[in-house]
């Protein structure tokens, strides 16, 4: 039976959360593939709403288990206060899976990260300080530590006495902090260990005997295309790949695995942290998108930067996914514009590109060239089936599809989990 990946289309926050949700009923394992607690995916089950950052969204779904898997960085205490939060709420744990082959963030990698965007002043990155960049920085040089890492003592503190000899001096000398201290992060990571032995297992071979036995797995991107290390806008991108050749490596599931690659596209776009975006809107426009999407961060509390639906963007992330569908997310938020511009393809020094600029430079100086589409003034919200959608709104889903390369299997027209229309 297949693997599913399921995928930011835009620059994150398209509404996974939910959207994994809506699946997990239908699958049996939830995989994290990259990221870490960086991101923060929102499920809203009646009245209730969770904001996950580490979990993967499967965690709410009966039956499912959810895979934390190696592709992840873990920030251990982190994982053990949301495991805590959802844990008060009721919600089953037990069946978490974490890999021993995922990365550790410690408390030198948040240090790193918040001095470091704070020396890089007005070309800081913007991220979300939890320490994601060094901690991959640390996995590619071969300096990282492991979750298996703390169930060996000796090979702990030897490893963090290595990765803190340079950090030390470089926090003293560059950054003018204080050094931290081996012994107390030794001592507060086996503290950790007790706490998690329990999670931690060979999660590449459970998963692919789960697949061998017929069983359904959901690989969940944390961010989105944009974002990726190597096809999103670098160097304002997280550090790892959320796209769709990420959930491979980080899962350790092979390609020929994958049937479906799922984008998740918001019928608008917006952006968290720092970098370029064409489409962004600096005025009321701009103002009433983030107020009635309440576009903002779930992580940081940052406002979300807002700005039109861009094809441009949506037909790359076609292509470096493989999409196969796409869920378009929050067209309810759409209603009440008399017209909707959406960017068709970019100007750029005078010269017409209908896809992504191959130079960085170049999509810097990007200006979209919009179209304009009818809008709608009624209520999405209750729609139950895409007749249930005035005209416009149905023109608008239909338009937005042809121009994104990949056929729209189900479109969002609110944060619940009946709020979603299903497609063919
Ligand atoms: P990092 O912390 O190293 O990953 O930051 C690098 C860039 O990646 C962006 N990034 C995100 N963008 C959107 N959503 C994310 N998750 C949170 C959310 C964000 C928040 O769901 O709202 O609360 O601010 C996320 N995580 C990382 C980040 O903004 C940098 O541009
Ligand atoms: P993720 O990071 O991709 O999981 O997305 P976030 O949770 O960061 O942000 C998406 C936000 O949109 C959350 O507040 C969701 O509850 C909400 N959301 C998801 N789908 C829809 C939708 O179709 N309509 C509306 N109005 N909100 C939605
Ligand atoms: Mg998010």
């Amino acid at each position: 039976m297949p693997a599913l990946v399921l995928v930011g289309a835009q620059w994150g926050d398209e509404g996974k959360g939910k959207a994994t949700d809506l699946l997990g009923g239908s699958v049996d394992y939830v995989v994290r593939y990259q990221g870490g607690n960086n991101a923060g995916h929102t499920v809203v089950i009646g009245d209730q709403k969770y904001a996950l950052h580490l979990l993967p969204s499967g965690i709410l779904t009966p039956g499912c288990t959810p895979v934390i898997g190696n592709g992840v960085v873990v920030d251990p205490g982190v994982l053990l206060q949301e495991i805590r939060t959802l844990q008060e709420r009721d919600v089953d744990t037990s069946k978490l899976l974490i890999s021993g082959n995922a990365h550790l963030i410690t408390p030198y990698h948040r240090t790193l990260d918040k001095v470091t965007e704070r020396f890089l002043g007005k070309r800081k990155i913007g991220t979300t300080g939890r320490g994601i960049g060094p901690a991959y920085a640390d996995k590619i040089n071969r300096v990282g530590i492991r979750v298996q890492d703390l169930f060996d003592p000796g090979i702990l503190q030897q490893k963090v006495e290595s990765a803190l000899r340079d950090k030390n001096q470089m926090l003293v000398k560059m950054f003018n902090r204080r050094e931290l201290s081996v012994q107390a992060i030794v001592e507060e990571y086996l503290e950790y260990a007790d706490a998690i032995k329990d999670y931690v297992a060979d999660t590449t071979y459970i998963l692919n005997k789960a697949l061998d036995e017929d069983k359904v797995v959901l690989l969940e991107g944390g961010q989105g295309t944009l974002l990726d290390v190597d096809h999103g806008t670098y160097p304002f991108v997280t550090s790892s790949n959320p796209t769709s050749g990420g959930a491979c490596a980080g899962s350790g599931i092979g390609p020929t695995k994958i049937t479906r690659v799922i984008g998740i596209l918001k019928a608008y776009t917006t952006r968290v942290g720092s970098g370029p975006f064409p489409t962004e809107l600096l005025d009321e426009d701009g103002d009433k998108l983030r107020t009635i999407g309440h576009e903002r961060g779930v992580t940081t509390g940052r406002d979300r930067r807002c700005g039109w639906f861009d094809a441009v963007i949506a037909r790359y992330a076609t292509r470096v996914n493989g999409l196969t569908d796409f869920f378009l997310t929050k067209l309810d938020v759409l209603t009440g514009w008399e017209q909707i511009p959406v960017c068709v393809a970019y100007e750029i020094d005078g010269v017409r590109h209908d896809e992504m600029p191959m130079s960085q430079t170049d999509f810097h100086h990007a200006k979209p060239v919009y179209e304009m589409l009818p809008g709608w003034s009624e209520d999405l919200t209750e729609a139950k089936t895409f007749d249930d959608l005035p005209k416009n709104a149905q023109a608008y889903v239909k338009a937005l599809e042809d121009m994104s390369g990949a056929p729209i299997s189900a479109i969002g027209v609110g944060p619940g989990r009946d709020q979603t229309i299903a497609m063919r």
